[in-house]
């Protein structure tokens, strides 16, 4: 398959997943929130595409794209978001914690930007182990003004680590509009104050989100430790499926509408002599195909049983580390014996003091 083809394949997955998740979730079958990332589909993609196995992401709310393009399966994606026991976390969340260290894809949490330490961390342990793997941190501009990220950007800036620190800026955290709560222009004007480069590109242009990560991916691997890349995009759709977000600006939906990432990747093969109508034809059925595989499959699998619900709570294995001992239910069950108190005349010197004090 032409790399043309394929990352419009990626690119097209990633939306209609998104399209098909929001609609079950208008049905009630996908437990959670939803939390589209309809017209950033070329910052998840463009980030991810030339990773290899053993690279991490760190994924955020809208980037479900990020998982697919990573390797995890579309059934498993569908059937941790239906909360079935073959999900990502088995049953025990559904839409924003599961992760898979298998596909080298780590789970983000509640708290925005709180994953941009552990990306730190988990880079920390490719220069210790002398790996040239490479970690791919995403956060919003929103989650950018939290102190995670800059306790992230000077820990990596000053270790050099194998981390490309990737922002989506949307425009909007939330309802606030990013120059509410940021008074510099660019996020990327902010990796100078940690030592490392910060570089803007238009997040809606596949084009260039690969060759400007494809330059910080490099750097990180060979050592010349991490960029802040800035992908100018905005998020379509409110922030969640209740928000209509009538606090924008007129026109501004339209404007950004006007360069969809996925109309100029069409625009592109266009151009480069795909038969574009059979490509999209094509690409459509195969996607529909897999989508219905992948519901069918959540809708098959089993919910989680009760009795699962304390396993798998804490990690006692890594794979290549020593495993940590969890203390069995039954040994923190077991009542412990009572203490004898000392014998009156056996009290130590500190007690026998403290005695003579109180009394
Ligand atoms: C520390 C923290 N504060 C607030 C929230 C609630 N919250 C979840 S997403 C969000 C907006 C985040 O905006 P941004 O970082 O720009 O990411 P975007 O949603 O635009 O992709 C907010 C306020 C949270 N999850 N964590
Ligand atoms: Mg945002």
């Amino acid at each position: 398959v032409d790399r043309e083809i394929e990352l419009y394949y990626w690119l097209k997955l990633t939306r209609e997943f998104e399209h098909r998740v929001s609609r079950l979730h208008a049905q009630n079958k996908i437990l959670g929130g939803v939390y589209s990332g309809y017209g950033q589909e070329a910052v998840v993609v463009g980030s991810v595409f030339g990773l290899t196995p053993a690279d991490y992401v760190f994924p955020l709310h809208r980037d479900l794209g990020a998982f697919l393009v990573k390797g995890v399966p579309a059934q498993t994606l569908m059937a941790q978001l239906y909360g079935k026991e073959t999900g990502l976390s088995r049953g025990k969340d559904s839409f924003l914690h599961g992760g898979s260290l298998a596909h080298g894809v780590f789970g983000s949490t509640s708290m925005l930007a709180s994953t941009l330490p552990v990306a730190c961390g988990v880079a920390w342990r490719f220069k210790v182990k002398k790996e040239q793997n490479v970690c791919v941190a995403f956060f919003g501009e929103g989650a950018g003004s939290r102190g995670d990220f800059h306790e992230a950007a000077n820990f990596a800036g000053i270790h050099k680590l194998a981390v490309v620190f990737v922002c989506e800026n949307n425009h909007y955290a939330y309802s606030t509009p990013v120059q509410k709560q940021m008074a510099v222009e660019n996020v990327a004007d902010r990796a100078v104050a940690y030592g490392f480069k910060g570089v803007q590109c238009s997040g809606n242009d596949l084009h260039e989100v690969i060759d400007v990560m494809g330059m910080a991916v490099t750097r990180a691997r060979e050592g010349d430790g991490p960029t802040l890349v800035e992908c100018k995009t905005y998020r379509m759709l409110g922030h969640s499926a209740h928000d209509r977000a009538a606090y924008r600006v007129a026109d501004e939906v339209l404007r950004w509408e006007a360069r969809d990432p996925i109309r100029q990747w069409e625009a592109f093969l266009s151009l480069k002599g795909f038969p574009l109508d059979e490509v999209k034809k094509e690409t459509e059925a195969r996607i529909a195909r897999e989508l219905d595989e992948a519901v069918r499959f959540a809708e098959e699998s089993p919910d989680p049983k009760p009795e699962e619900a304390l396993t798998d709570i804490y990690a006692t294995e890594v794979p290549g580390e020593p495993r940590i001992r969890v203390t069995p239910r039954e040994e923190l069950a077991r009542e412990e014996p009572k203490r004898e108190e000392p014998a009156r005349g056996g009290a130590s010197p500190v007690e026998a003091a403290s005695r003579a004090l109180l009394h």
